[in-house]
């Protein structure tokens, strides 16, 4: 069968994290810095360290079938490929910001002025959409300077922490779009069955991280209380204990309602909670 390709961030936000990923999957390959491809020793896969920006373009052209990239590099290149699967990492969102004393109270207050931005595509869109002409001008770096310099009214650029307005004076004033990483591929590509098994792989990743492993005890008196709270993948197992009247109960509960959802089954008579990170769930 044919080798894929995927392409990955060379250095940056999104190359850490997109190599731990394809490692968690199983891939076995070396993350050489100064090398543009490294072979993957136990999947016929090859992957492309590359320049963010160039990641939608290579899929597109198939040049690589799989790519690595942020929402927004995809939105902003304007590519035609599949949206193959969430990656939930490099999460942030493309924010227009102004100055704290500016004058620029609702979205109409930007008609006629001047944003600077890198995502000229996105918030020219944005902008039509909600029918403001402003003046759009792009640069390619170092946006949240370019009001202070009086360069621009307001500027257009991702924000995750806010430290980089704060710290520059500026305020977040609406939302453009949010963003994350995703696994793009060529069209066409979800057909073939390399992909669909990578796909697999990526997913049973996920799903374990989003989850955690519970291992609790409870009196078999209190244990519908402690059922009903919890899920399963399909439903918790429960075992008995050596102490007369007591059993175990095994489970995986969602990380994102996690302290809640621990809390709620000490009230409701768990004892002894044990939990686990878990590494991949297969379906
Ligand atoms: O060299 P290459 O071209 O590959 O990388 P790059 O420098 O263009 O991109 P990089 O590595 O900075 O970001 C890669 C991707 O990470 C982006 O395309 C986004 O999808 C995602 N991402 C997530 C971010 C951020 N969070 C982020 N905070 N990209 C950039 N920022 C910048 C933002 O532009 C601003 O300068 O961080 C600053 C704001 O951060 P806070 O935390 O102060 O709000
Ligand atoms: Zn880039």
């Amino acid at each position: 069968m044919k080798t894929l390709k995927i392409a990955i961030q060379k250095s940056g936000r999104l190359n850490e994290k997109s190599v731990e990923l394809l490692k968690n999957c199983g891939l076995n390959f070396e993350n050489y810095k100064s090398s543009l491809i490294s072979p993957v020793s136990n999947f016929p896969l090859e992957i492309l360290f590359l320049r963010d920006d160039d990641i939608p373009e290579y899929v597109q052209d198939g040049i690589a079938d799989l790519g690595i990239v942020g929402e927004n590099v995809i939105e902003e290149t304007e590519v035609t490929v599949s949206y193959l699967q969430r990656l939930g990492f490099g999460k942030c969102s493309l924010k227009i910001a102004i100055t704290n004393n500016s004058d620029i109270k609702e979205l109409g207050d930007l008609e006629g002025r001047s944003i600077a931005t890198t995502y000229p595509v996105i918030l020219g869109k944005f902008l039509q959409k909600q029918n403001i002409h402003a003046d759009i001008r792009t640069i390619s770096g170092s946006v949240e300077i370019s009001p202070g310099l009086g360069l621009s009214d307001a500027i257009c650029d991702l924000v995750s922490t806010g430290g980089t307005l704060k710290s520059n004076g500026l305020k977040s004033f609406a939302d453009v779009m949010a963003s994350e990483a995703i696994l793009i591929g060529s069209k066409g590509s979800e057909n073939n069955d390399l992909v669909q098994e990578l796909i697999q792989r990526i997913q049973s990743v996920l799903r374990a991280k989003e989850t955690k492993y519970v291992v609790l005890n409870v009196e078999k008196t209190n244990l519908q209380n402690v059922l009903t709270l919890l899920p399963g993948v399909k439903s918790p197992s429960v075992l008995p204990l050596a102490e007369e009247g007591w059993v175990a109960v095994h489970t995986v509960i969602p990380e994102r309602d996690f302290w809640d959802r621990i809390s709620q089954l000490k009230q409701a008579g768990a004892q002894g909670i044990v939990v686990m990170p878990i590494e991949k769930i297969i379906l």
